[in-house]
C-alpha cells in the first residue's frame, strides 16, 4: 500500500479528535502535542478528524472543519508522522494531503460526498472505506439487518466496487462499529472478520471506547474502556487486520506486538 510499509503485524492508528468536546479551539496546540504522544507511544499513524462522528452528533461546516484539521495534520506532517484524514468532505480530503495527509479516512465510504471517490483516485492516497448508513444524528434508525455481517459484507464490497471504478488504488474496508449498528451487531461483526477479510482487502477495526464495550461492562465510562479496546485488538490482529485505531495508544501498541510474536512461524 502507498506510503505504508510492511510491518509484519496489525497497525495501530492513533485518534487525534480535533473537536471541542476533545479540544477547544483555543487549544489547537494540545491536539499536536496528544498527536506526537501517540507517536512516542507507537501509533504506526495518527488519523486527524475534525468532525464529531457519535450518535447523535450535528454536522460542522466545512470552514469550520478546515480551520480545525489543517493545523494540525500540518504540524504532525512536519514531525514525520504517517497522517490520515477522517472526513467525509472531498474538499478536507484534498487540503489535508495538501498538507501533509497521505490516507483519507472516509466514514462514508463515498456516500456522503460524490466528489470524494474521483479526488481520492488523483490524489492517489490509500482511502478506508467504512461502512456506514446515513448521517450520524439518525443513524441508529437504520440499524437494520437481516444478517448484519452478510448485509455489511454485501454494502462494503459495494463502496469497495465503487472505490476501485473511481481509480482509487488502495482501498481498506472498515465495519464501522457503532454507526448505525446495535452491540449485538457489533459483536456479530468482530466474530466475523475473517469474513470481512474474505472480501479481499485490508481491513480496519475502530471499537476503541464505544459505547457497546460500556454496555458489556455495566456501564463503564468511555476514559474506563481502555483494557476492553486492548482486548478487541488482540482478538482484531490474531484474526489478521490491516489495523485498529484506538485511543489509547501504549496498550494497542504493545498488544499488536505480542500478537505478531505469538504468530511468528
Ligand atoms: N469511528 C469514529 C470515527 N471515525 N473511522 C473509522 N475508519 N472507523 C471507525 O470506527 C471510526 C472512524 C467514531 O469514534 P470516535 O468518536 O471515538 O473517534
Amino acid at each position: 500500500m502507498k506510503g505504508f510499509p510492511e510491518l509484519g503485524r496489525a497497525r495501530v492508528m492513533g485518534i487525534v479528535n480535533v473537536t471541542p468536546d476533545s479540544f477547544s479551539d483555543a487549544h489547537l496546540h494540545d491536539a499536536v502535542a496528544h498527536g506526537r504522544r501517540l507517536l512516542d507511544e507507537g501509533a504506526d499513524l495518527v488519523d486527524v478528524g475534525g468532525e464529531s462522528t457519535r450518535p447523535g452528533a450535528a454536522r460542522v461546516s466545512c470552514q469550520e472543519e478546515l480551520d480545525r484539521v489543517l493545523p494540525v495534520v500540518r504540524a504532525l506532517a512536519g514531525h514525520g508522522a504517517l497522517i490520515s484524514v477522517d472526513t467525509t468532505r472531498a474538499r478536507v480530503a484534498a487540503a489535508a494531503v495538501e498538507a501533509g495527509a497521505v490516507m483519507v479516512n472516509d466514514v462514508s465510504g463515498g456516500l456522503a460526498d460524490h466528489e470524494m471517490l474521483p479526488l481520492v483516485a488523483t490524489l492517489d492516497v490509500p482511502y478506508v472505506a467504512m461502512h456506514w448508513r446515513g448521517p450520524s444524528a439518525d443513524m441508529q434508525t437504520r440499524a437494520v439487518y437481516g444478517d448484519v455481517v452478510a448485509d455489511v459484507c454485501t454494502e462494503l464490497s459495494s463502496r469497495r466496487d465503487a472505490a476501485t471504478a473511481a481509480g482509487v488504488r488502495d482501498v481498506v474496508l472498515d465495519p464501522g462499529l457503532g454507526f448505525a449498528k446495535t452491540a449485538e451487531h457489533n459483536w456479530a461483526l468482530l466474530r466475523s472478520l475473517a469474513s470481512l477479510r474474505d472480501l479481499g482487502r485490508p481491513v480496519l477495526v475502530g471499537a476503541s471506547r464505544k459505547a457497546f464495550l460500556g454496555t458489556l461492562l455495566d456501564g463503564r465510562p468511555a476514559a474506563d474502556r481502555d483494557a476492553a479496546t486492548a482486548a478487541v485488538t488482540v482478538l482484531a490482529a490474531e484474526a489478521g487486520v490491516w489495523g485498529v485505531r484506538v485511543h489509547d495508544v501504549a496498550s494497542s501498541a504493545d498488544a499488536v506486538r505480542v500478537v505478531a510474536e505469538m504468530r511468528r512461524p
